[in-house]
């Protein structure tokens, strides 16, 4: 175990919301729960049925608080709603590579995607239960990096059960969306909350490309 901190450190740099998505049945809760299965994680229970899990990572010296939704069988139903979706910053699209139908509905996801999620959200394609035996494979690893490749998003194949690629598919994820906050961060046109500093709307409009928070 690393030593405590000598002195208190804010509890974040970055908060990441993500969430689970793909058809019943495909490992989404077990990957999570692989992903979450340590004494630094909290779970929540929400009164909507929708539960997460969070979970701090640290990436190039900054922390992520990760704050990981899943459903609790509204996919069966397709009802995932804005509800779900609302401030989600990425988004993990879950098929088996033993059940066709669960990739062949990644499509479908992806444009329930589109009708209710912000059109900045990252994704990243996964396949789970790649432990399985090779006669049960139903998806080649080579179609669902071809259907990656055309979304141009990245893709994994996973094993919740042998705790396979899980971590790499979280921090993949986790990684790009920090890079695109940090990009738009640093363009004061696309901040969305301004901080209320009286010198800002300067004379000649030309912005400070410093930022007077997050000091580093
Ligand atoms: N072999 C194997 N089974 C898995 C894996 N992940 C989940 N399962 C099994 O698949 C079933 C559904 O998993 P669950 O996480 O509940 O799926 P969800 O409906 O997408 O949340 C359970 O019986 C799990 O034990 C995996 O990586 N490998
Ligand atoms: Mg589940």
């Amino acid at each position: 175990m690393a030593a405590p901190p000598a002195r208190a450190r804010a509890d974040y740099d970055y908060l990441i919301k993500l969430l689970l998505i793909g058809d019943s049945g495909v490992g989404k809760s077990c990957l999570l729960l692989r992903f979450s299965d340590g004494s630094f994680t909290t779970s929540f229970i929400t009164t909507i049925g929708i539960d997460f899990k969070i979970r701090t990572i640290e990436l190039d010296g900054k922390r992520i608080k990760l704050q990981i939704w899943d459903t609790a069988g509204q996919e069966r139903f397709r009802t995932i709603t804005t509800a779900y979706y609302r401030g989600a910053m990425g988004i993990l699209l879950v098929y088996d590579v033993t059940d066709e139908s669960s990739f062949n509905n990644i499509r479908n996801w992806i444009r329930n995607i589109e009708q209710h999620a912000s059109d900045s959200v990252n994704k990243v394609l996964v396949g789970n239960k790649a432990d399985m035996d090779e006669s049960k494979r139903a998806v080649p690893t080579s179609k669902g990096q071809a259907l990656a490749d055309e979304y141009g998003i990245k893709f994994f194949e996973t094993s919740a059960k042998t705790n396979l690629n899980v971590e790499q598919v979280f921090f993949s994820i986790a990684r790009d969306i920090k890079q695109r906050l940090a990009e738009t961060d640093s363009k004061p046109e696309d901040r969305t909350i301004k901080i209320n500093k009286p010198d800002q709307t300067a004379a000649d409009g030309t912005a400070a490309a410093t930022s007077s928070c997050c000091g580093s």
